[in-house]
């Protein structure tokens, strides 16, 4: 992938986040979501686990709001 389309793909699932991170829910009630609360919401299970692990940022296997917003 050119780095042109690498930065536009990159620059898409920034908005895509920004607006999650609106409609950030854990179905445990905490402010954690798990993988598995992650993955249900994406529609790409390919790309998808790749982008937990990217926002994971202390590899806890949950992404905090905090987390999920700062990416
Ligand atoms: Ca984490």
């Amino acid at each position: 992938m050119g780095a042109c389309a690498e930065a536009r793909a990159w620059l898409q699932w920034q908005f895509v986040a920004m607006f999650c991170a609106a409609e950030f829910t854990s179905h445990a009630g905490d402010d954690k979501l798990s993988r598995e609360e992650f993955l249900a919401n994406q529609p790409d299970p390919n790309e998808a686990p790749k982008r937990f692990d990217a926002f994971d940022a202390d590899n806890d296997g949950f992404l905090s709001r905090e987390e999920f917003i700062s990416k």
